[in-house]
């Protein structure tokens, strides 16, 4: 039988069968032995083929052939790469306006791992309810001129606004999508606007912190209509890149193809090297001083292999 992964929570696995029934399968220890230091060898939105047990139970026999993975480097000091979903048509970088607030950093650092991948994104800035003042709305506008030149959807929600909901929910039509951004953004409250009868635990924002309280605690692949997929994901913490060397991380800025040719040297890093085009285009407003800090930032955990927290 054939089926879908759409909860992976260490032994057992939820598996979504053709004929729209779930059940609950296990992994044989075969699959660990990857090649690959990969510290979950299938996730959610892997194709598996299984074998039902007397019991109801099934075991997973074989994963098919993925279309791609959205990975990071494993968190808590573990050495190995973490998968967080695989076969992903579109990600879905959530940040809010406020509570927590929006940070550059991680949606660049998102949208390089996207560029890796070759998976398309869209910025989403939730909770567009709560601008305040002037600062808030140049704010807005200026990250909506920043990524939408870059080439990247960019869409403005706030769960109490139907027509932004509506919007977003056809942006997702037939496609299985990835929601990431930090604990508190909304990930779940956006589900549950786009499909009330979810009813997905949602938590509150910390006073103190003013951060999330990583209220989902496992990534969920979730059916919001026939063919149409959204994975929750708990709130990210850390994100370090895997599969980049440090030459070729400015390939994964579109704005800084065409000037690192230029660069004297052709193993340029762009950041203190003599007659370097990048350096030069950042002076000149050609590329934004918090991309080219994020690129720094970028380069800097690729070469110390340490991830900053985001
Ligand atoms: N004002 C406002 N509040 C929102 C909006 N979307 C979500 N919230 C609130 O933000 C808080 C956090 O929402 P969640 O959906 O739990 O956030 P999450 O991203 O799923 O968080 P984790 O599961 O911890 O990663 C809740 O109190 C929501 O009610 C919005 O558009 N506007
Ligand atoms: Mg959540
Ligand atoms: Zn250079």
């Amino acid at each position: 039988m054939k089926g879908l992964i759409t909860k992976a929570t260490g032994s057992w696995y939820q598996i979504l069968l053709d004929d729209g029934s779930s059940v609950s399968c296990r992994l044989p220890g075969k699959f660990r032995l990857d090649e690959e230091e990969v510290v979950n060898p299938v996730a959610v939105g892997d194709n598996v083929q299984i074998t039902l047990q007397k019991d109801g139970t099934g075991i997973i026999d074989h994963i098919e052939q993925r279309k791609n993975r959205l990975v990071r480097k494993a968190t808590h000091g573990r050495r190995g790469i973490q998968l967080l979903a695989t076969n992903v048509d579109l990600v879905l970088i959530v940040q809010s306006l406020r509570d927590p607030g929006v940070k550059t950093g991680f949606i660049d650092r998102l949208l390089v791992t996207c560029e890796t991948y070759d998976i398309p994104a869209q910025i989403i800035i939730n909770k567009c309810d709560l601008q305040k003042n002037e600062k808030d709305a140049y704010t807005l506008d200026h990250l909506e001129e920043l990524y939408t030149d870059l080439g990247y959807d960019f869409l403005r929600i706030s769960i109490h606004d139907d027509h932004s909901i509506a919007e977003l929910k056809s942006s997702l039509d037939g496609k299985i999508s990835v929601l990431t951004g930090h604990s508190g953004t909304g990930k779940s409250s956006l589900l549950n606007a786009m499909s009330p009868g979810l009813k997905l635990k949602t938590g509150e924002i910390s006073s103190s912190s003013n951060k999330g309280k990583h209220t989902t605690t496992y990534a969920q692949l979730i059916a919001l209509s026939e063919h149409t997929y959204v994975v929750d994901t708990p709130g990210i913490r850390e994100f370090g890149l895997v599969d980049l060397e440090t030459y070729e991380l400015s390939l994964h800025f579109p704005e800084m193809r065409p000037h690192r040719e230029e660069c004297r040297y052709y193993n340029c890093t762009h950041r203190h090297e003599p007659s370097c085009a990048v350096k030069k285009a950042v002076e000149e407003n050609l590329i934004s001083e918090s991309r080219y800090k994020s690129y720094l930032s970028i380069l800097e955990s690729i070469e110390t292999g340490s991830d900053k927290a985001l």
